[in-house]
C-alpha cells in the first residue's frame, strides 16, 4: 500500500506547483488530521463533549472539538511555514501568523475544521474540509483579498472524513485520490485511487423538513426524483446524514446529488462557498461531476466576504443538470 507521502512525491511530476513546500503543507495537514481522529475517536469517553461556552460567527455553540480542531490545524499549518493566512469557520476574522516564517508562506488555506461537529455526540461521522490558493502577493501577512479568490483558482482541496475509518480525500487538480488512516502504524494509505462519481446516481440528500420554505423548482425536481419511471431508475432514493462531508463522499462512491438550496428564509442557503462549497465543488468535478449555485458553477463565483454562503447543489453530473433545469424553468 502506497503512503501519502509517496504518493504525492511519485504525483507531483503532474503538479503545475510541484514544490516540496506543496508535499510538506499537505502532510502537515494529514499530521492535524490524525490529532483530531484521535481526539474524536475518544469522544464519549473523554469530557471533551460539553460546550467550549464560546460561539461562531453564525453564532453556532462551538464544541470543544470545534476548538481543539481548529487549533490543530492552525498550529500545524504554522509550523510548516507554507500557509500565511487561514479562513477559518471558527474564525470570524482572517487568522494571519504574526512570524517571519509563515509571512514567506506561498499559500492561503480556506477551512471548516470539524464540520457537522453536531453530530459528535450521535457518533454520525463528521469531517474537516480545506481548500488551498496560492497567495496574490508576494511577503508579508496574507489578506482577505489572498482568501477571495474564485473555487476555480483553487490549487488543491480535500476533506478528512472521521467514520467507520478514517479517511483523507484530495486533488490536485488532476483526479481525486482516496487514502485510508491505518491507525497501527499512524499512515494514511492510499485505499481510492482515481475516484469517479458514478454517471448513473440515484441519490438525492436534502434536508425535506424544509420542503415549504424551498423554491418552486427546488420542489418540481424533488417531485421528479420521486416519479415512478423505470427506464430512468426513478424514483430515487433519499439518504441525508446530516452532516456535508459524510453524504458527499457517500454521493461520490454511490453517485447521487447532495442539496442545500436557498429558502424564502435564507435565500443564500446555509453552506459557506469558501471552505465548503468551494472545496467539495473542485473534488465532484475533478471526479467527473458537477456543482453549483442552480444557475451557475460553484468555481466561477467570486467571493465578496469570507463567510458568505451560497445555494449548492452537488454530485453526478446528469444528477445537477436536471435539478438545474427545473431551476431556470421556475426562477424566482
Ligand atoms: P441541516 C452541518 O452543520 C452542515 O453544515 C453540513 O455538514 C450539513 O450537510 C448541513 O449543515 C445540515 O444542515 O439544516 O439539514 O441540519
Amino acid at each position: 500500500m502506497k503512503t501519502l507521502i509517496q504518493f504525492i512525491n511519485e504525483t507531483q511530476a503532474d503538479f503545475q506547483y510541484a514544490t516540496g513546500e506543496f508535499t510538506r503543507l499537505l502532510n502537515d495537514i494529514g499530521i492535524a488530521a490524525k490529532l483530531v481522529n484521535r481526539e474524536i475517536n475518544k469522544a464519549g469517553l473523554a469530557d471533551i463533549n460539553g460546550y467550549f461556552g464560546s460561539t461562531n460567527i453564525q453564532g453556532e455553540e462551538q464544541k470543544k472539538l470545534d476548538v481543539f480542531a481548529n487549533d490543530c490545524f492552525l498550529s500545524a499549518m504554522r509550523y510548516g511555514g507554507m500557509v500565511c493566512a487561514v479562513a477559518s469557520e471558527e474564525n470570524d476574522e482572517l487568522y494571519t501568523y504574526e512570524n517571519a516564517f509563515s509571512q514567506k508562506g506561498k499559500y492561503v488555506v480556506a477551512m471548516d475544521p470539524l464540520d457537522g461537529s453536531s453530530n459528535i455526540e450521535v457518533n454520525v461521522p463528521i469531517g474537516t474540509i480545506f481548500s488551498i490558493y496560492r497567495r496574490k502577493g508576494v511577503s508579508g501577512p496574507g489578506t482577505v483579498e489572498d482568501l477571495l479568490q474564485p473555487g476555480n483558482q483553487q490549487v488543491a482541496s480535500g476533506y478528512v472524513i472521521y467514520g467507520s475509518s478514517t479517511m483523507l480525500v484530495y486533488s490536485t487538480g488532476n483526479g481525486v485520490n482516496g487514502f485510508t488512516l491505518d491507525p497501527s502504524v499512524g499512515l494514511f494509505l492510499l485505499s481510492h485511487p482515481d475516484m469517479r462519481i458514478p454517471e448513473g446516481g440515484n441519490i438525492y440528500s436534502i434536508n425535506e423538513a424544509n420542503y415549504i420554505y424551498f423554491q418552486q423548482g427546488v420542489k418540481n425536481y424533488l417531485k421528479y426524483c420521486q416519479q415512478d419511471d423505470k427506464s430512468t431508475n426513478r424514483p430515487y432514493t433519499t439518504r441525508y446524514i446530516g452532516s456535508l462531508v459524510a453524504d458527499f463522499h457517500r454521493n461520490l462512491i454511490r453517485g447521487g446529488i447532495y442539496i442545500y438550496p436557498g429558502t424564502v428564509k435564507n435565500p443564500n442557503g446555509k453552506l459557506r462557498l469558501l471552505y465548503e462549497c468551494n472545496p467539495i465543488a473542485f473534488l465532484a468535478e475533478q471526479a467527473g461531476g458537477k456543482a453549483s449555485n442552480g444557475y451557475e458553477r460553484i468555481l466561477d463565483i467570486q467571493p465578496t466576504e469570507l463567510h458568505q454562503r451560497v445555494p449548492f447543489f452537488v454530485g453526478t453530473s446528469h444528477m445537477v443538470e436536471m435539478a438545474e433545469k427545473f431551476m431556470r424553468e421556475y426562477a424566482e
